[in-house]
């Protein structure tokens, strides 16, 4: 069987590091990484090429591969967006839009559909105070689509423009006899924890930050309120729902967008989970109003229903078996022994 052309935009990020190293564990797959920054060591020789620069700058060098798949991750998260939006907007939707329209020339001129899929996020959603946000519990795709944040704005935005060239382009899907469009599938991530990365730029950032600083004995100040709640997961779980949904047979999806859910933990949850590995740990709690009003925006936790009946979705970490079997047990041997396993 012939290898499966990928590339993975944003491959230094938490996802993109994960996501390499499960593809090259699976195997048959050729794998073009890109990112602004050089590869990590501990994935440099998994990627068999490595495009290093700024994407929208570097796009026209991507239509001369044949991507079977893309991953396109490259992103500036929820915090980092709020203080530089013109940049986030440029990253998040230019970069997005040129990338698109890339799978979208592509498919149709070689007649081969390119697979798209997209991080979407929690942020998509937009409550106006928390109390609108609990009294909304679990919500669905297309409940309360009104997001707070720039970074929000363009993960919804370019959920449309995904769902825009994939099924109309420029309206050929009317033409006699349409052409093969790319085929575009988007997740809506909750805040995303890996053992093995740290966050940066995000906003759901405290709940890793606070663990990883209790497994170093290390002070932390948490950003937000103690009874602050929204939905998390395992980094092996977005994994294999990015893998999941890549490999179903599109006559079985009838949407483009799906929620995925894990684990629905509080602030002052972290801590006690935190304090009862570590005990010594010192968390405190400093809310910063800007980042708390963003995650008052975000849902207590998601539906995903469709995920599961459309393509086969199910965590394997609920928020006992994250903590017990994946999450304190690597942190344990990362800051006890330092330089030990590095991947997921
Ligand atoms: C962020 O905090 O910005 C991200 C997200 C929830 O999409 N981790």
């Amino acid at each position: 069987m012939s290898e499966k052309a990928v590339l993975i935009t944003g491959a230094c990020g938490e996802i993109g590091q994960a996501l390499i190293q499960n593809l090259s564990a699976r195997g048959g797959y050729r794998i073009v990484t890109a990112d602004l920054a050089l590869l990590p060591d501990t994935i440099k020789s998994l990627s068999a090429e490595h495009l290093q620069g700024d994407l929208v700058n570097r796009i026209k060098q991507f239509y001369d591969y044949d991507f079977d798949i893309i991953y396109h991750l490259a992103a500036s998260l929820s915090s980092k967006a709020e203080v530089a939006t013109e940049e986030a907007h440029r990253i998040n939707v230019e970069g997005t839009m040129q990338l698109l329209m890339m799978a979208a020339y592509r498919s149709e001129k070689y007649k081969k559909e390119v697979k798209f899929l997209f991080p979407s996020s929690i942020a998509a959603y937009g409550f106006s105070n928390a109390a609108a946000k609990h009294a909304a519990g679990v919500v669905k795709e297309d409940e309360y689509n009104t997001p707070h944040t720039m970074y929000g704005c363009n993960k919804l935005y370019c959920e449309k423009l995904g769902m825009y060239y994939s099924r109309y382009n420029g309206q050929r899907h009317l033409d006699p006899q349409p052409p093969v469009m790319c085929d575009f599938r988007a997740i809506r991530f909750p805040g995303l924890i890996s053992a093995f990365t740290l966050p940066s730029g995000g906003t759901s950032d405290y709940g890793p930050d606070m663990l990883h600083a209790a497994g170093q004995g290390l002070p932390y100040a948490c950003f937000v309120r103690p009874d602050t709640r929204i939905s998390f997961m395992a980094m092996p779980d977005a994994i294999k729902a990015l893998l999941l949904l890549a490999d179903a047979p599109r006559a079985n999806l009838s949407h483009v967008v799906y929620n995925i859910s894990s684990f629905s933990l509080t602030a002052g949850g972290f801590r006690q989970r935190a304090l009862q590995a570590f005990p010594s740990a010192q968390i405190s709690f400093q809310p910063n109003p800007r980042r708390q009003g963003i995650v008052d925006s975000w849902p207590e936790d998601v539906d995903d229903t469709l995920a599961r009946a459309e393509w086969g979705w199910q965590p394997q970490y609920d928020v006992d078996t994250f903590f017990d079997e994946y999450f304190i047990p690597e942190i344990r041997k990362r800051y006890r022994h330092p330089g030990m396993r590095t991947n997921e």
